[in-house]
Parts: structure tokens; C-alpha cells; sequence
């Protein structure tokens, strides 16, 4: 079985990976990455992210990098795990919308607003639209989700959207809606994410103390 390994800095979006590892119940490494010894700018990093960003996930010697891309694939590569929607699935194509949705809408309608622009661009010419659309599409999903966006099933859309949810309202930049607080509240009491929680936790703490 080919290894494991999240290029990972505690906390950041890899945080959104290493939750999506305990979801999958498959042995992984990580990797700590320091950001204040800028080691995501080091040669030895930037051969794995040319990016110099954190996550990137290497598979034997597959190197898979975005975070988003990273949980479809891992949903997809280990089925067994159900935490994904599979071809031939009519529910295959929310699925993915949910996916490409994080870092397509909600990741830069947040951004807009944590780093407003002095002239907003027209709506027409933004991918995501404009915030307030997105944050309703995302509620009225919320909402109506029977537990999870798919349904019953947990998926790896939700560890994505959820992630994006769950850091916009901690940085008050999303509203609390009480749909978005209910549908975080679930995800927040699944185990596979509270062990990922406490294992950053720590492993903060480490990063803290080393720089
Ligand atoms: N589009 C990337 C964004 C990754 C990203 O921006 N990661 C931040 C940490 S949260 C990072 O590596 N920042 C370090 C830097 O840019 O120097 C993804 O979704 O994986």
C-alpha cells in the first residue's frame, strides 16, 4: 500500500486534510512545514508545491496539491470509506458542485471580505458572484441538508464546505446563521474531526515552541 504523507502546518487549510485523513481510517505520516522558518519557500518544499503553499498530499509518488482536490481524491482512491459520490451516481454532479464550490465561491467571496477591494469589480466578472449570494446559497444548502449536503452520507464536500463554514464564522467574516451553526455543530461532533482537532492541537503547540 503506498504511503501517506500531509505536508502539514498546524493551524492552516492542510487542517482541512488532516480532518479528511481521520475521516478515511487509512494510516498517513505528516510532514510539519514551518511557515515562520519559511520553509514552504525552501527548494526541498517548492519541488513538492511549486506553490509554496500548504496542503499537498504525496501518495506513493503521486503529488497531489489543493485542498479541495486533495479530499476528492482521496474520497475517490479509497472508496471503501464512502466519502465519496461515485461515477455513474446520479448525485455524483452536487457532489462535485459542492467540492469545486469551496475554493471557487465560498474560499474568495470570503476573502473579498476580509480584504475589501476599494472599487468592487461588476458582479458579472467575479467567478463567485457577490458574497451575500453565495452565503445564501450556502445557507438555504444548510438548511435543507438531511444532516450532510448529500444527504445521510457524509462526504469530502462537506469536509470542505464545512471547513470553509467553520473558519468564516470563527473569523466573523459569515454570518451565524442558525442553519450554518446547526450544520457545523454536526460536523463538529464527529469523532474523525475532533481527533484531528486535538492532534493539531498539539501539534501547534510543537510548531509554536520550534518556530
Ligand atoms: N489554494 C490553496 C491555498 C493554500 C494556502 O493558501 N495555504 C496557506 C496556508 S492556510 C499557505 O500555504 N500560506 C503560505 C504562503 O503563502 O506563504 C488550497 O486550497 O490548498
Amino acid at each position: 500500500m503506498p504511503q501517506l504523507t500531509l505536508y502539514h502546518a498546524a493551524p492552516s487549510r492542510s487542517s482541512i486534510v488532516h480532518w479528511m485523513l481521520e475521516e478515511l481510517g487509512e494510516p498517513y505520516d505528516i510532514h510539519l512545514v514551518s511557515f515562520k522558518r519559511g520553509e514552504n519557500r525552501q527548494p526541498e518544499y517548492l519541488a513538492i508545491n511549486p506553490m509554496g503553499k500548504l496542503p499537498a498530499l504525496k501518495h506513493g509518488d503521486a503529488v497531489i496539491t489543493e485542498a479541495a482536490a486533495i479530499c476528492c481524491y482521496l474520497a475517490d482512491e479509497f472508496p471503501q470509506a464512502r466519502l465519496n459520490v461515485p461515477v455513474g451516481d446520479p448525485r455524483r454532479g452536487p457532489y462535485l458542485k459542492w467540492l469545486f464550490f469551496g475554493p471557487s465561491c465560498l474560499e474568495p467571496a470570503v476573502s473579498e471580505r476580509a480584504f475589501p477591494r476599494k472599487e468592487p469589480p461588476a458582479r458579472s466578472a467575479l467567478g463567485f458572484g457577490d458574497f451575500d449570494t453565495v452565503i445564501n446559497v450556502l445557507a438555504e444548502a444548510a438548511a435543507a441538508s438531511d444532516t450532510y449536503l448529500m444527504g445521510r452520507q457524509f462526504t469530502a464536500a462537506d469536509v470542505v464546505i464545512g471547513s470553509g463554514l467553520r473558519w468564516g464564522m470563527m473569523f466573523k467574516l459569515i454570518p451565524e446563521r442558525p442553519e450554518f451553526a446547526a450544520y457545523v455543530g454536526r460536523l463538529n461532533e464527529r469523532p474523525a474531526f475532533k481527533r484531528a482537532a486535538e492532534k493539531d492541537a498539539k501539534l501547534r503547540a510543537v510548531q509554536e515552541k520550534e518556530g
